[in-house]
């Protein structure tokens, strides 16, 4: 018996792309242009509690312990009336969410928030869901979300529709997950200047690049898949890092260009490189904002960090890392039905 009045918390982490999403064929439903593949990280997730029927006619969310309002906050509610409708209900709610990002700031992940805010939500409306119906449902939040109901390595169907546009976990007979590490080079704590929702769009409407990466991005999930099956960690670092290059080539050409990359992320970017030259594992990857993400081998993960750090601290000594391996899925718990039981 479950009670839709009683709070349920959950837990989601952070995933970072190696091969990318970029563009959306359906902007309501998100649904993608492009597949994609991730890898969920241990050291950064989001923890939200969510409570159906609180009084009063508007939802309340807060993050951090900040009230959260404008657009974050209608994409939060937006989320709730799907639960909501699903779920036969009409309550109001409270959400209470805590991002968990060890030394620098910046990398708030509306992956990790969605996906924690859909685990939460359905069960403390008390919907039984599978994991690829909470995938759909952390998708309609944020696309990278779907990706973040699993643990390890993860790929998104890209799909045609709202049932076909999900997530799961990629077979892995060599357990090259395990063996995975991403340093995290944090260059600029801020704001992003344009969001991904908006870099998205104009670079798909605008970029004369765009077309041909997709086309090519067949090619590079097709190679990464295969990398992860032969548990090639050199195939996979080389293919992600192309497809990333790829895409922030599309961001380049839009216009007006969605300018991401920094003199301090092109200074990563040749330290990445002068690292593989001097035969260690390093391969990079950027998203929507100025941070380097360098794929390695877990075993290598300190020493890369370390290197990264001397490398940069003359061109960027504000430099923050995080040193991250692979984590687990989407974790939910129901306080109220744990005591019962
Ligand atoms: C990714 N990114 O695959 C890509 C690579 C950024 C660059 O997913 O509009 O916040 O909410 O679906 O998921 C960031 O986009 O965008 C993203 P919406 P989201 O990780």
């Amino acid at each position: 018996m479950t009670d839709a009045s009683s709070p349920a918390t959950a837990t989601a982490h952070a995933n970072i792309a190696l091969i990318k999403y970029w563009g959306k064929a359906d902007d309501e439903l998100i649904i993608p242009v492009t597949s994609s593949l991730s890898l969920t990280l241990d050291a950064l997730y989001t923890t939200t509690t969510v409570r159906f029927g609180i009084d009063g006619d508007a939802d309340e969310a807060t993050l951090d312990g900040e009230v959260v309002t404008g657009k974050a906050y209608n994409r939060i509610v937006d989320l709730l009336d799907l639960v909501r409708e699903r779920a036969g209900i009409t309550d109001r709610a409270e959400v209470v969410s805590v991002n968990t990002v060890p030394t620098a700031a910046g990398l708030a992940s509306s992956a990790s928030g969605f996906a924690a805010l859909a685990g939460a939500a359905a069960a403390a409306a008390g919907l039984e869901l599978s994991d690829r119906e909470l995938s759909r449902l952390a998708r309609r939040g944020s696309g990278s979300a779907s990706r973040s109901i699993f643990g390890g390595l993860a790929v998104w169907h890209a799909g045609t529709d709202d049932d076909s546009s999900y997530a799961e976990p990629v077979a892995d007979p060599t357990g090259l997950s395990g063996d995975l590490a991403m340093v995290v080079l944090v260059l600029d704590a801020g704001e992003k200047s344009v969001s991904s929702r908006e870099g998205m769009r104009r670079t798909v409407q605008t970029s004369p690049d765009y077309r041909p990466w997709v086309e090519a991005h067949a090619g590079h999930l097709a190679s990464a898949m295969e990398a992860v099956k032969n548990g090639d960690l050199e195939r996979l670092g080389a293919v992600a890092e192309e497809n990333a290059a790829g895409m922030h080539g599309t961001m380049a050409s839009a216009v007006p260009p969605v300018e991401y990359v920094t003199d301090q992320s092109r200074a990563a970017l040749a330290a990445v490189k002068t690292l593989r030259e001097e035969g260690l594992p390093a391969w990079a990857t950027m998203d929507a904002g100025p941070n380097v993400k360098v794929l390695t081998r877990a075993s290598e993960a300190e020493r890369v960090d370390a290197r990264l750090r001397e490398m940069l601290a003359e061109v960027a000594p504000q430099l923050g890392t995080v040193v991250a391996y692979s984590g687990p899925g989407l974790e939910i718990t129901r306080p109220d039905t744990r005591e019962a039981n």
